[in-house]
């Protein structure tokens, strides 16, 4: 509850809404010192609107930084000072520049120089320089030192992009974060500021994409109407390098076109989606194309008519070729009707079809072969389909890892799949996703952007926002430098409580998974909204629905069997990595229950029965998360007032729904392994009755 005269809407409000771009005063006086004696002015040639962003952007930043509201930029250039430019439009700057160092810029790159009395920000183009803006404010921001700056940076993904779910009436599918931050209805005359900032952030990290609908699609949004509504959106962020997407409903020919049929071989469809990619194009030149979810989950696609992904694909990659767009087309399919293994109806469906997708399509793939669990192992599709580009789809939105007041910094679990090695040779699945220099490659983020105050819900899941961007300009970071640099820039400078909040932030993804879903256990969340445990639920019409379809529990043990004697999902791996995972022995102990059906009495690594593991993982998880609340309250002092309560206050539901989801998963699993929970740990506070008997009907984000 708010108190009375604390206000959310006041200059003071820490609301949370300024995200990691602050500028607030440095406040290490030593290093003000340093960056006034160095910053006296700044220049930054050339007059792109990109180049207007990046201006703007660095006399907000320096004035707030530096507190220096007269900071005379581009009056005075004699003394120290930043020099902004494009490579090649200045002979006198680019031969301070090293030539070795000029050619190794790309697209989008840029170098960091301190030359003398300059501190140069050179970009490749005005893409580039605006990303090396946004570079040396992150360094003053995180109060780097500046003198030896010696930096050449390139993204390593050619597209870098955000995917909201969001839905015309403003749902969010899976959104925590209030409603979506579209306002459709006063779109294309109304725009909200907070689109701006919305394109800043994502700018500052990297991003340079972003599908502003639902991948279950309504094929609304290409009526003519929206497409202007859409239009405004593209204008305003153009000059921060963000393209737009659009999802796109492979039935909106019927729909929208009025067509019998939305058959991809017919002629009549085929025109249709010409034509109106033509109108788009007319409308946004640079668009930048399509992401289908099709014959998945009820959507419509090119099986409904007796043709194949790729003949579906090709449609649209067809109207978008002549101007330059692509589709991104999911590979997120299983079916009702096919018994196979979940695990591996993706790979079936879309390996067979390598080579028959034209060449501006790219195949999304979610991380793992499930859906986005806490712990998943890589989607076995990475590196295998080697004529057909494949992009990456990480879920920021925390669907399955406390949705939106579960302090989880997902990094290390991204980190994890993308370093990942595919054969044993050193193929990473980040190395995957870029075959070859001049392939398409790309990564997506599902958003966890709505429209409350702080954007995504909870202070800390602006971190998972954050570090997508960071990942995905560079997939070399470490979680470490990226919970790093966001507390810094978020919180504060203050050594203890960046290094004290950054183990927490750290431990928080493998504390999740211990109290929801340890040694590989998967897909155990309550039907429908995910929140919550439901790992007794066995009775929803499709199979692969139901939790007890995921664990397998009976008398002798618990989990899913993939390995040769059971549903051989290994298969699809390379030997090496089907090797680790088929054995026993060596499978590791985290993706355990994923591959293999383990007996309660039977011994791990640790000599203790399987049984007691699982409990005493469970316990472990709810008891580190009472930690991170003891710790978190540690620092009351270094935050302010209104961040550190709210924060507090979120890791108290955090405390609480941790222990129910270990009470409650314990008790249904000991209704199979009839064995007592270990005397020295705290007993469930309820019976399993009551746990089955909660109910969220209005869940959020479902
Ligand atoms: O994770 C599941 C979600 C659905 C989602 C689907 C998908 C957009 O529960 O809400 O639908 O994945 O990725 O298509």
């Amino acid at each position: 509850m708010l108190a009375v005269g604390s206000s959310y809407t006041g200059a003071s409000a820490e609301n949370g809404y300024r995200l990691w771009l602050r500028y607030d005063k440095v406040k290490d006086e030593a290093r003000l010192k340093s960056y006034r004696s160095q910053i006296n002015y700044f220049i930054v040639e050339g007059n792109t609107p990109t180049l207007e962003v990046a201006r703007k952007e660095l006399a907000l930043g320096l004035v707030g930084l530096l507190d220096e509201p007269q900071l005379p930029w581009q009056k005075l250039q004699s003394g120290q000072g930043i020099v902004v430019a494009v490579l090649g439009q200045n002979a006198g700057i680019d031969r301070e520049i090293k030539t070795e160092d000029a050619q190794k810029l790309r697209t989008e790159g840029y170098l960091l120089y301190k030359t003398g009395q300059k501190l140069l920000v050179i970009g490749k183009d005005d893409k580039g320089v605006l990303y090396g803006v946004f570079h040396l404010l992150r360094l003053i921001q995180t109060s780097q030192p500046l003198d030896n700056l010696h930096v050449v940076e390139n993204p390593k993904l050619q597209r870098r992009i955000l995917n909201h779910w969001d839905n015309l009436d403003r749902t969010v599918e899976r959104g925590y974060a209030g409603f979506s931050i579209w306002n459709w209805h006063t779109l294309p005359d109304y725009l909200d500021p907070r689109y701006t900032d919305y394109a800043r952030a994502n700018a500052s990290i990297g991003i340079n994409g972003t599908v502003l609908t639902n991948v279950n699609a309504n094929a609304l949004v290409l009526r003519s109407d929206y497409l202007e509504k859409v239009k405004a959106l593209a204008d305003l962020f153009r000059p921060y390098n963000i393209k737009v997407y659009l999802t796109a409903r492979f039935s909106a020919p019927i729909e929208l076109g009025k067509l019998p049929t939305a058959d991809p071989l017919d002629p009549a469809v085929q025109r249709w989606w010409k034509e109106k990619v033509d109108e788009i194009y007319r409308l946004m030149p640079d668009f930048g194309g399509f992401v289908v979810k099709a014959n998945s989950e009820g959507q419509p696609g090119p099986q409904n008519y007796g043709r194949n992904h790729a003949d579906g694909a090709n449609l649209l990659a067809d109207a978008l070729a002549p101007h330059g767009g692509i589709v991104m087309w999911r590979a997120f399919v299983y079916s009702a009707e096919d018994a196979t293994d979940r695990h591996k109806q993706a790979y079936n469906e879309f390996v067979p079809l390598d080579g028959s997708f034209r060449e501006n399509v790219m195949v999304q793939v979610k991380n793992g072969p499930i859906d986005f669990q806490p712990r998943e192992p890589a989607h076995p599709m990475f590196g295998v389909m080697r004529k057909t580009p494949l992009l990456m789809e990480f879920q920021i939105t925390q669907e399955y890892l406390g949705q939106g007041t579960h302090l989880v910094y997902l990094a290390p679990m991204w980190k994890e799949v993308l370093d990942f090695e595919i054969d044993g040779k050193g193929t990473t699945v980040a190395s995957s996703l870029i075959p070859h220099p001049s392939s398409l490659s790309a990564i997506a983020g599902v958003a966890n952007i709505g429209n409350d105050f702080n954007w995504t819900g909870y202070h800390f899941a602006q971190a998972n926002w954050y570090a997508f961007g960071r990942l995905a300009w560079d997939s070399d970071l470490s979680s470490e430098k990226i919970a790093e640099e966001w507390l810094r820039m978020t919180f504060s400078n203050d050594e203890k409580f960046v290094k004290t909040v950054k183990t927490i932030m750290l431990n928080s993804h493998e504390t999740c998974v211990n109290y929801m879903t340890p040694l590989g256990l998967h897909h155990i969340m309550a039907t429908g909204h995910h929140y919550g445990p439901g790992p007794w639920v066995g009775d929803l019409s499709r199979p692969e629905w139901n939790p007890t379809y995921y664990h397998r529990a009976d008398e002798k043990g618990v989990g899913f069997d993939r390995t040769a004697t059971g549903t051989n999902a290994v298969e699809q791996y390379t030997p090496a990595v089907r090797e680790v995972f088929s054995s026993r022995k060596h499978c590791p102990e985290k993706y355990l229950l994923w591959f293999h059906h383990v007996g309660w009495t039977e011994k791990l690594a640790s000599g203790k029965t399987l049984w007691e593991a699982l409990c005493r993982r469970y316990h472990q998880g709810a008891a580190d998360v009472d930690n991170m609340r003891r710790t978190w309250q540690t620092m009351e002092k270094e935050v302010d007032g209104q961040r550190f309560h709210e924060v507090d206050m979120m890791l108290q539901i955090q405390e609480k729904e941790a222990k129910w989801w270990r009470d409650a998963c314990l008790t249904y699993f000991q209704t199979f392994s009839k064995m007592e929970i270990p005397k020295d740990l705290e007993q469930p506070a309820h019976d399993l009755e009551y746990y089955k008997s909660l109910d969220y009907p209005y869940s959020p984000g479902h």
